[in-house]
């Protein structure tokens, strides 16, 4: 069973608003019997749950990720998940195109399998890395993250993946590495979007070093106990849960390590609008919108219901300090 932790110390919600843990220990026994099937049948798991997600309905249900509860400070919040269903319907990912509903009725043309990622630049050796392989780097961990879009709407997913900084030391980046980019998968045979030409394609992003290595930052594999949707990001996609959504890159193809500070996706479309830090700060506003409040996908309805946007997206006490000293008014 499941157990939530109260660690960020300043979200206090009714009871009613928490998942019920009943749902929890359902799914995860599921999971075990699932698992261990799996085992039996002498393939590995990964490919197991691979061809499960593919084949879709009631078989995609138990294709799930095994991972534990964070340990990390801060990596919970017990507010009220947002329903599986809005979380992979109401979806950006301009790649296929830029309707909300664009990326679940299409991104099933994204092909999840094989899947690589390059390693680049400033490491001690480039290579070319199976996800299989990454995905034994670190310790799977459910963990529940509130994500907030630029676009004023936020939601509560438990995403599953580790600590992108387990990923950063295994590949050993020079001392001259301070940034790190990443690469996204543009493939115009099965991505309609590339052709609407709202962005430079790849769709890329890039956090500072010590960004890239906080514990907070979660390369993810997947979320509500499932491999990721392929409209999420499938196989491999950031979770940056102090910045706007934008900066969490999804469908993963190459992590490059330099020296200067990236040109990234937004901020090269519109410089005066999307800077490179992106963090949450509801005193900084959008030039075309406040900042200051959200809506909860799934609260809305005839009231409309707002609510304040929390400073770094709640997360102010882990990585305030990563930023001590800079005027974020001027590093937006
Ligand atoms: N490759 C890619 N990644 C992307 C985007 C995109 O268009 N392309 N959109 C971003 C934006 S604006 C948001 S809010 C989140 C949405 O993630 P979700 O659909 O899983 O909630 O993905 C981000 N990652
Ligand atoms: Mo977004």
């Amino acid at each position: 069973m499941l157990i939530r932790t109260h660690q960020d110390g300043f979200i206090h919600p009714l009871s009613s608003e928490i998942t019920s843990p009943e749902v929890y220990a359902t799914r995860r026994q599921l999971l075990r019997q699932w698992t261990a099937g799996a085992a039996a049948a002498g393939l590995s798991v990964w490919a197991q749950r691979e061809a499960f997600a593919q084949g879709g309905g009631v078989a995609a249900k138990l294709a799930a990720l095994p991972a534990t509860q964070s340990q990390i400070q801060g990596a919970m919040t017990v507010e009220k998940l947002t329903s599986q269903q809005d979380a992979t319907t109401y979806n950006n990912f301009y790649e296929f195109g830029t309707d909300k509903s664009d990326p679940a009725r299409k991104a099933h043309t994204l092909k999840t399998s094989p899947w690589s990622i390059e390693v680049e630049g400033l490491v001690k050796k480039p290579t070319r890395f199976n996800l299989e392989d990454i995905m034994k780097w670190g310790a799977m961990q459910e963990r529940i993250y509130r994500m907030r879009c630029v676009e004023g709407w936020s939601m509560v997913i438990p995403w599953i993946g580790y600590s992108l900084s387990d990923l950063i030391r295994r590949v050993e980046p020079l001392p001259s590495a301070k940034y790190v980019e990443f690469i996204t998968q543009a493939d115009p045979q099965t991505m309609p979007g590339l052709r609407g030409g709202y962005l430079d394609w790849p769709y890329v992003e890039g956090l500072r070093m010590d960004e890239a290595m906080h514990p907070l930052t979660l390369l993810t594999f997947g979320m509500y106990g499932e491999v990721l949707p392929k409209q999420n990001g499938a196989p491999v996609r950031l979770v940056v849960p102090w910045k706007y959504g934008f900066k969490s890159g999804k469908s993963i193809v190459k992590i490059r390590f330099v020296e200067k500070q990236p040109l990234v996706s937004w901020e090269k479309a519109a410089p005066q609008e999307y800077g490179f830090y992106s963090n949450v700060n509801p005193k900084v506003d959008h030039p075309r919108w406040s900042q200051a409040s959200e809506r909860r996908i799934g609260e809305g309805g005839l009231l409309d219901k707002k609510r304040k946007t929390l400073m770094f997206n709640g997360y102010e006490a882990q990585v305030a300090s990563l930023y001590a000293g800079m005027d974020l008014a001027k590093n937006f």
